[in-house]
């Protein structure tokens, strides 16, 4: 392992962080590794090759594991954390906004009604609240409240299929992630539109952010602009770079 680590930390630190977790929970050593795979693991190509299968084997198991009624921990009102952090792949001055009444909703894919939703439209819909946990990889976590249309419920009014692998979600602040459909449908998924007891502002991700709190902080996209429904695996910004695409928290 020490040969290993020093030398992806020169190049994929994120990769390297993620897959350090995986190989201690899954018991395995670098040597059962090399036997299985029978890849000569000091060559940098083939240790990058042999942790992407791997990361995407994790993907498998994390989904075969997923219990789709299984709710995350909520909190009381007493418990949310003030102030709540603010992250995004850039700082705080350089967060992005958009006209709120101008904004409208993209849908693509595998979606029988594609016509774009405002936000007064989403309104009118059924809202859930939730007081839950977000952890961040970075190493921080936070509670607070989200509220806005469960995203089953969405999901089911625009007629997506369901059956669909995939459901991807692209930022206007360019950022970009995906989610398995079982994590789309779960109850607790929530299309946000209001963090506590206002509208989203816009360091948290307004005008609309999906809430999963079965998912690490950065599945969680914000400032969203576009959702596709696909069965074409669809990455992400964070995923490209090595953390792990399903990514349970
Ligand atoms: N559009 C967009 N969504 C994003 C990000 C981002 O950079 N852009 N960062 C992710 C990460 S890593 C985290 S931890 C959370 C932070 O959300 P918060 O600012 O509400 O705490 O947003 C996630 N969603
Ligand atoms: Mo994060």
């Amino acid at each position: 392992m020490s040969r290993l680590f020093p030398r992806l930390a020169d190049h994929k630190p994120a990769l390297a962080r993620v897959e350090r977790r995986l190989f201690l929970r899954q018991g395995l050593s670098l040597g059962a590794l090399t036997l299985l795979t029978g890849c000569d693991l000091s060559q940098g190509d083939a240790v990058d090759r042999v942790l992407w299968a791997m990361s995407r084997w994790n993907d498998r198991v994390q989904a075969a594991l997923f219990d789709p009624n299984k709710l995350a921990p909520t909190y009381k009102a007493s418990a949310i954390t003030k102030p709540f952090p603010f992250n995004a792949y850039y700082p705080e001055s350089e967060v992005r906004t958009v006209d709120a009444d101008a904004w409208r909703l993209r849908l693509s894919g595998l979606v029988a009604d594609k016509r774009p939703w405002s936000l007064a439209q989403l309104r009118t819909l059924p809202q859930a609240s939730q007081i839950t946990r977000h952890v961040c990889v970075e190493g921080w976590s936070a509670i607070g409240q989200w509220s806005g249309v469960p995203f089953r419920m969405f999901l089911q009014r625009i007629g997506a299929d369901t059956r669909a692998r995939y459901v991807d979600f692209h930022c206007f602040d360019d950022y970009h992630t995906s989610i398995d459909m079982a994590t789309a449908l779960h109850p607790q998924t929530i299309l946000a539109l209001d963090y506590g007891d206002s509208p989203l502002p816009p360091k948290y991700g307004a005008p609309l952010k999906l809430r999963v709190p079965t998912k690490l902080g950065f599945k969680n996209p914000k400032y969203i602009a576009a959702i596709t429904v696909t069965n074409d695996y669809p990455g992400g910004y964070w995923e490209d770079q090595g953390y792990n695409w399903f990514s349970g928290s």
